[in-house]
């Protein structure tokens, strides 16, 4: 998640001074921004070597004066200037943890350098490191260009203004030896290491545009043999931009420290961009590039955008998800207890099934309740809801019904079968599940194997097989393989209580899995009823066809259905008990 803080300053700042004391070599990689910065942080490579597993990744981030003034289309002069320069840093250190070495160029003169340290320092960054050049310098890696070296007692005088002023052990100053690229000796490198050294630096680096790794190879040999006072705890760094078949082991035996990799996403990203840009010229369109290019739902994974909407999501559902119930059907078994009303108005010990379901619900905060009415709409009545009547209920199922609500279908919703009391300890889990779909089932079939009921709605679950006895289970570790008409009770893990819910994605899976079905006239897989005669659980089991994933939540009672005059009974009986305990196994 890139909008939160992933460190801060203080905590960052002596990471580099730690990482040094560690004593491997310490290796960084340049960024240029908040994307390449992220990259920098968090890239690793895993493998097998003989000698066990090994990951590599980046233990610092490089802020280049070259890419961060490539970025903005400017060449590495000193032109960009500090404070602009440290927005590029801000924008980097936003959105990592591990510790930045900065590029100070040449620090301009001490009053430019103290401000610069101060800011850096402040900020969280570990190390600035300043080249012995004349402001304002150029690029050292272009040959022919103009290298005016710095009075090496001026350069010292700014790094002792610099070490005055910091607030903290934490943050390095390191010396930028250019002789080697200004054409200069190696001894007057050696002399100047020796200077900055005595001034107080905090380490030295040995800059080379060489193809060869010769040249730091030896500045490296020489500064070792400098008396140990002088280098004790002083990091030798490189830059194999040049020189770059020498490995890091290499630098590593040869003495170096730290060795930059300066460049390189930059320089990558570049050649990326103009072949992406060529190739959209080329054909006309973006298809051809679009191999070249990264799927845009993995940019936003990157930057934290997927986080983003799932917070978004949860924040929905946290807030009065919607309710549909699906009340519309006329039930064929109850028809004499009913006399001519719809099953939602049936009495259970003085109050309407519909009204005690408002009432659970309404104790969990939903209070955003959708009633489809249909057979005997005109005397459907409850406090507190909205009635949407399905004229059309004779020749579709509940799930036509749920449809006619779709504009609650939009941002997450609960769907509660109309003939069904819940124990108000299930609303709270579900609502907690963070997954797209999830609905709620009963592990009942697993313990009450032979006891014949008339639900369609059993379930097999995708990893378990029938336990032998209860575990701990973990809702996204819960997958529905099979629901419905194609479950039986002699395979089926669980029962589905009529209990589901959708987060904005998963409705939108469920309305486009809809669509689907429309568009292609898909029948029922075992049965030839057209597209409206599919059930809820139909459409839920097509989404699983289609690779959606569908969780479940498992409990044990606590739910009871009527579906049989027995179970009026019983629901009578049980509410007459305080609080009501619902045991499924009728
Ligand atoms: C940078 O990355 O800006 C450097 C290293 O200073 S170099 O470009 O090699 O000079
Ligand atoms: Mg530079």
């Amino acid at each position: 998640m890139t909008l939160l803080n992933n460190t801060l300053p203080e905590q960052r700042r002596g990471k580099l001074k730690s990482l040094l004391k560690r004593g491997a070599l310490v290796r960084v990689l340049e960024a240029h921004n908040g994307l390449s910065g992220i990259l920098a942080n968090n890239v690793c490579v895993e493998g097998e070597t003989e000698n066990g597993p090994v990951r590599h990744e980046y233990d610092a981030i490089w802020e280049s004066s070259l890419t961060d003034s490539a970025s903005k289309g400017h060449p590495d002069i000193e032109v960009i200037s500090f404070d602009s320069r440290l927005a590029t840093i801000s924008e980097i250190l936003a959105v990592t943890s591990k510790p930045m070495i900065v590029d100070g160029d040449t620090g301009g003169d001490p009053n430019n350098f103290e401000y610069m340290v101060s800011k850096l320092e402040r900020a969280g960054v570990s190390a600035v490191i300043i080249e012995d050049k004349v402001f304002p310098k150029r690029n050292s890696l272009e040959t022919g260009a103009q290298q005016t070296l710095e009075d090496p007692q001026i350069f010292a005088q700014k790094i002792k203004r610099g070490k005055k002023i910091l607030m903290t052990d934490d943050f390095l100053i390191i010396a930028r030896i250019e002789s080697l690229i200004a054409g200069k000796d190696m001894d007057v490198a050696i002399e100047r290491a020796k200077i900055y050294l005595a001034a107080g630096v905090d380490g030295i680096m040995i800059h080379s545009k060489s193809k060869q790794a010769d040249e730091v190879l030896e500045f490296a040999r020489r500064f070792k043999a400098f008396p140990p006072e002088l280098i004790k705890g002083k990091p030798l760094v490189c830059v194999p931009t040049t020189y770059n078949t020498i490995t890091e082991d290499e630098l590593a035996e040869a003495g170096f420290n730290i060795a930059i990799y300066a460049n390189h996403l930059l320089r990558s990203a570049y050649k990326a961009m103009e072949e992406t840009a060529k190739t959209i010229l080329s054909n006309q369109r973006s298809f051809e590039a679009d191999p070249q290019c990264a799927p845009v739902r993995e940019i936003f994974s990157t930057v934290g955008f997927l986080d983003v909407k799932k917070k978004d999501e949860e924040n929905e559902l946290s807030t009065n998800v919607p309710v549909i119930i699906p009340a519309a059907g006329e039930d064929p078994v109850l028809k004499e207890q009913l006399k001519g009303k719809p099953k939602a108005m049936l009495d259970i010990a003085g109050k309407t099934l519909i009204q005690r379901q408002i009432e659970v619900l309404n104790h969990n905060n939903l209070t955003d309740i959708t009633v489809i009415t249909g057979y005997a709409a005109d005397q459907m009545k409850a406090e507190g809801v909205t009635f949407i009547e399905n004229k059309n209920y004779k020749k579709g199922t509940s799930l036509q019904s749920i449809l006619s609500a779709k504009d609650k279908l939009q941002n997450g919703w609960l769907m509660l079968y109309a003939d069904i009391f819940l124990q108000e300890h299930i609303l709270p889990k579900i609502l907690s599940c963070k997954e797209d779909i999830v609905l709620v089932v009963d592990n009942a079939p697993q313990y009450h194997q032979g006891e014949k009921r008339d639900t369609l709605d059993y379930v097999i679950s995708k990893h378990k097989s029938k336990p032998t006895r209860r575990k701990i289970s973990f809702v996204h570790e819960n997958i529905v393989e099979k629901i419905n008409s194609q479950v039986n009770l002699e395979n089926a893990t669980h029962e589905f209580i009529g209990l589901a819910k959708f987060s904005k994605t998963g409705g939108e899976q469920f309305l486009q899995t809809y669509q689907d079905c429309i568009q292609n006239h898909e029948t029922m897989s075992q049965t030839t009823d057209p597209v409206f005669r599919m059930s809820f659980t139909d459409l839920i089991q097509k989404m699983i066809d289609r690779g959606f994933t569908v969780n479940f939540l498992e409990i044990h009672q606590g739910w009871l259905e009527i579906h049989q005059p027995e179970d009026i009974e019983l629901a009578n009986k049980l509410f007459y008990q305080s609080p009501p305990k619902f045991s499924h196994s009728v």
